[in-house]
């Protein structure tokens, strides 16, 4: 399948998405066929297991839209389940120094680049009808690692995890980063704000791409102003929950 959000990042064009929290695939039909070029399955704040996300990688290739799994942790097990049903990219969350992300990414990648698990009939594979070392070239060549900085342990050690081999995009989260920072959920403290561009402009320095998630379009304009590349707006269940509130309100 195409994949939009890398042939978009690569080009140096901006890419726009939201996250799934509910299991819903019809919402992942409705996001590809708006336009989004991305979304973001859930699975570490959502009860969504790997049947499930299969589900929602086949919705995703069939609307054209890239299917990014968040996986629970950056354990290797959890990488491994997301690829081998067909997620196109990985988002790992709390990644706080260069080894970490050098585990995702050799958890991400068959060898020699790395140690994924090996299976050649997986869904992913096209249950064996791809032979097997096309399968593993376009699998390595196609699999985007991309990690969250959320943490001051993170900013700190950013210009390490941006010298890593195979990661494609750091990802921004405002949520845990402002917890860390003590200021939970103060997005327009100055200091949050400032530490925020600081991520930005650190990883456009070194040629990375940066992803940030936003509530609002308002925000999302602005973090890409400021030289974001990947921006993650809302979810399904805040984009409906504003719906239905404004409908609440319309009818008086
Ligand atoms: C956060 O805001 O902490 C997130 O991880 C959102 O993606």
């Amino acid at each position: 399948p195409v994949n939009r959000l890398k042939t978009k990042l690569a080009a140096g064009q901006p890419v726009a998405g939201s996250f799934l929290f509910t299991g819903e695939p019809a919402l992942v039909e409705i996001m590809g066929y708006a336009g989004l070029d991305f979304v973001v399955i859930d699975t570490e704040h959502t009860p969504n297991d790997s049947l499930q996300v299969q589900h929602l990688v086949r919705a995703a290739e069939l609307a054209g839209i890239t299917p990014v799994v968040r996986v629970l942790a950056n354990c290797s097990a959890c990488i491994l389940r997301a690829l081998d049903v067909g997620a196109q990219a990985l988002l790992i969350p709390q990644i706080n120094s260069a080894a970490e992300a050098e585990a995702a990414v050799r958890a991400a990648k068959y060898g020699p680049q790395g140690e994924r698990g090996m299976a050649g009939i997986v869904r992913a594979a096209r249950y064996g009808f791809v032979p097997l070392g096309e399968y593993i070239q376009a699998a390595n060549e196609n699999t985007m690692v991309i990690v969250q900085v959320e943490s001051m342990a993170a900013v700190h050690n950013l210009d390490a995890i941006l010298t890593v081999d195979g990661v494609d995009a750091v990802f921004i989260g405002p949520a845990d980063l402002s917890q860390s920072m003590g200021l939970t959920g103060q997005f327009e403290n100055s200091e949050f704000r400032r530490t925020v561009h600081d991520v930005i402009d650190r990883a456009k320095a070194a040629g990375v791409r940066v992803g940030i998630f936003c509530a609002k379009a308002a925000e999302a304009r602005y973090w890409r102003e400021a030289g974001a590349d990947m921006l993650a707006v809302g979810t399904d269940t805040m984009l409906f929950a504003a719906a239905v509130r404004d409908l609440v309100k319309d009818l008086g």
